[in-house]
């Protein structure tokens, strides 16, 4: 099938760069330049440093790569480059001054708007339907999810404001708990989806067992049974790395909550509040989402599963783009774009139902699967081999189906998140499943 025109996708790149610029404008807008020369945690860049290295990266690619245009600021390109130097070592480097920053990304984004024009679209690989913009509209829209867990990290104030998202269905508590996805096989990931990233590819067959899948995110209120039956104090149920780490760490709870007489609160960029219970949980680790889900007698989905759950339509046994069929995301569908600060209650967003009926599995949280980040049978690193390549292997764990502070252009029902399972500070939690017997 031909794709979509090279026209509509230029529009689609041009639309898709102003909305990840119009972000990163509020989420560094938003604070004193104090704030954005801090370091909040030394699990974080400084907030400078990710918009200086936003605009790096896009002169690298579109305008040296595509363009063909001469270093704008050759001496830049070793002070933001992630490999070079470890986020806790950015501070000490002599990184561009906020207003230095904002007019080197500025005066690459007005160059790359003219290369945008005349580039062509159906060409060599980095420029076919306009691959490299979608790739540079997604990085930038990764760094506005890593700066808004920044500002999550960061003490004092609020700096910034959303309405509150949907709330939960009224035919949420009558739900099925779980829903059976039939095995056999299905096509995970994606041949043709033009924006879609290296690890997403190629498309190929797997067979999936049969196996019951959580309807609903796991919810505040589920999670918090787990902590009071004890559940941080019983090694019975962690991975022994996970009990190590809980033990040396003194975990009791998600990151952000604290115990409150006989309640839990939490902060939430820069609010005190009661732990809301019909939210999805978030701030858990790979190691707490499995560590709940062998308490209850369950286990974290593999990254197969959750695909199959997300994509695989029983009634065509075709792979769609998203949950809910192949249409874009529209605020209908799913929590995504930073349009809210927090998850949706879970038995929200009817309309981006699975065909079995799962919901939520696009935007609000990402979800932890039981997997380890590896490379699709055919995979091949491009444009780089350190977007993926260089952390396949079993040191970091898939997430999926994005969350609340994700942008619709880096997020699908392929895409593929990553990291270690000790990681809190992202918006992450989990569905469960179990396997099912074999009929
Ligand atoms: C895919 C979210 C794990 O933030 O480390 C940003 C995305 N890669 N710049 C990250 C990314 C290069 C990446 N994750
Ligand atoms: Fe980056």
């Amino acid at each position: 099938a031909p794709g979509p025109d090279p026209d509509v996708l230029r529009r689609r790149a041009t639309d898709a760069l102003l909305r990840a610029r119009a972000r990163t404008g509020l989420l560094t807008g938003c604070v004193e330049d104090r704030d954005l020369t801090a370091q909040h945690s030394p699990l974080m860049s400084p907030l400078v440093w990710d918009l200086a290295h936003i605009g790096n990266q896009e002169e690298q690619w579109l305008l040296r790569a595509v363009g063909g245009h001469e270093a704008l600021r050759p001496e830049l390109d070793p002070l933001y480059d992630a490999f070079e130097h470890p986020r806790a070592a950015r501070p000490a480097l002599p990184l561009l001054p906020p207003a230095e920053a904002r007019s080197y990304v500025a005066d690459v984004r007005g160059r790359v708007l003219d290369v945008l024009e005349s580039a062509p679209f159906d060409g060599a690989p980095l420029t076919a339907s306009g691959f490299a913009f979608g790739m540079i509209a997604q990085h930038e829209q990764q760094h506005d999810e890593t700066m808004l867990i920044t500002h999550q990290l960061r003490r004092g104030p609020a700096a910034l404001t959303a309405p509150e998202p949907p709330p939960a269905e009224p035919d949420a508590a009558l739900l099925p708990p779980e829903v059976l996805v039939e095995g056999g096989p299905f096509t995970m990931g994606t041949s043709a989806e033009p924006w879609a990233l290296d690890n997403e590819r190629p498309a190929h067959h797997r067979f999936v067992p049969s196996f019951f899948i959580d309807t609903l995110p796991v919810s505040n209120a589920a999670y918090l049974r787990f902590i009071e039956d004890g559940g941080y104090r019983d090694a019975r149920w962690w991975h022994p790395e996970g009990w190590r780490h809980v033990r040396a760490h003194k975990l009791t709870a998600p990151l952000f909550w604290r115990r409150s007489g006989s309640g839990w609160l939490r902060r939430r960029f820069g609010a005190v509040e009661p732990v809301p219970p019909a939210e999805p949980v978030l701030h858990v680790s790979w190691y707490e989402a499995a560590a709940y889900a062998a308490w209850a007698g369950r286990r974290l989905p593999t990254e197969a599963e959750w695909e199959k759950a997300a994509r695989h339509d029983p009634g065509s046994g075709r792979s769609r783009r998203y949950p809910w069929g192949d249409a874009d995301p529209t605020p209908d569908h799913a929590n995504l774009g930073q349009r809210h600060l927090r998850p949706a209650p879970v038995g929200a967003y009817p309309a981006g139902a699975s065909p079995l009926g799962v919901r939520q599995l696009i935007g609000d949280a990402w979800e932890w699967t039981s997997s380890d980040f590896l490379p699709y049978p055919g995979f091949r690193a491009f444009p780089y081999r350190e977007y993926s390549e260089v952390f396949f292997g079993s040191a970091h764990k898939v997430l999926r189906g994005g969350s609340f502070a994700v942008d619709p252009v880096a997020c699908r029902g392929t895409f593929r998140n990553w990291d270690l399972p000790v990681r809190r500070q992202i918006f992450a939690g989990f569905r469960t499943a179990r396997d099912a017997e074999a009929v």
